[in-house]
């Protein structure tokens, strides 16, 4: 059972919808009049992809990117990998990119270096969580759903060697799992 190997929740299912739905409002309003495209970084942000635009009730868009820099373990490798490109063009259009999560900042610094270079009307970042004593590369956000201590989380969306992204909740992961005290 993937239960037995979390420490403790962080935030609950209902936790979750509750501030999924603020972001939501804020997006609305600020978006208000445009149609914003949707960038989801997978894999991690599926699941908070999926919650935040059903919230959302401006005409919007998405579409996928696929990067990787994290392997099978719990820091990054320092080298980001474009797997998956987005299918349409970003130029002029009003981007939002949705993350589960920012840490050392390496994945978003190069991949919002990347779009802004494909010239986008607006570029902005959504991240469900944030761990701001862990940054290494300054990245600017203006939609963060919560601030955590450096602790290694899982669930919704989140993994550790690909797996737990299922659990409905956000949990610690018990440092035993990934070979820690
Ligand atoms: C995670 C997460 C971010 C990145 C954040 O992705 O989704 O993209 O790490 O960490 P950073 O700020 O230290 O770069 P990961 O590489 O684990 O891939 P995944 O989305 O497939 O889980
Ligand atoms: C990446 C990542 N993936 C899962 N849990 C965390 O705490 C993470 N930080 N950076």
């Amino acid at each position: 059972m993937l239960e037995q190997d979390i420490e403790r929740v962080l935030f609950t299912e209902e936790e979750l919808k509750q501030r999924v739905k603020e972001i939501a409002q804020r997006i609305d309003a600020d978006y208000a009049g445009k149609e914003p495209l949707l960038i989801s970084v997978l894999r991690g942000s599926f699941v908070f992809m999926a919650d935040l635009v059903r919230e959302i009730t401006l005409p919007c868009t998405v579409d996928f990117m696929a990067v990787s820099s994290y392997g099978g373990g719990t820091t990054s490798s320092g080298q980001v990998k474009i797997v998956k490109d987005l299918s349409e063009q970003i130029e002029g259009k009003d981007v939002l990119v949705v993350e589960d999560i920012l840490d050392s900042g390496n994945t978003l610094s190069y991949l919002l270096k990347l779009l802004e270079a494909r010239h986008p009307a607006s570029i902005r970042l959504c991240t469900l969580l944030d761990k701001p004593e862990r940054r290494t590369k300054p990245v600017a956000v203006q939609y963060t759903g919560f601030t955590i201590p450096d602790e290694f989380v899982v669930g919704y969306g989140l993994d550790y060697d690909e797996k737990y992204r299922n659990l409905p909740y956000i949990g610690i992961l018990k440092p035993r799992v990934y070979g820690g005290e």
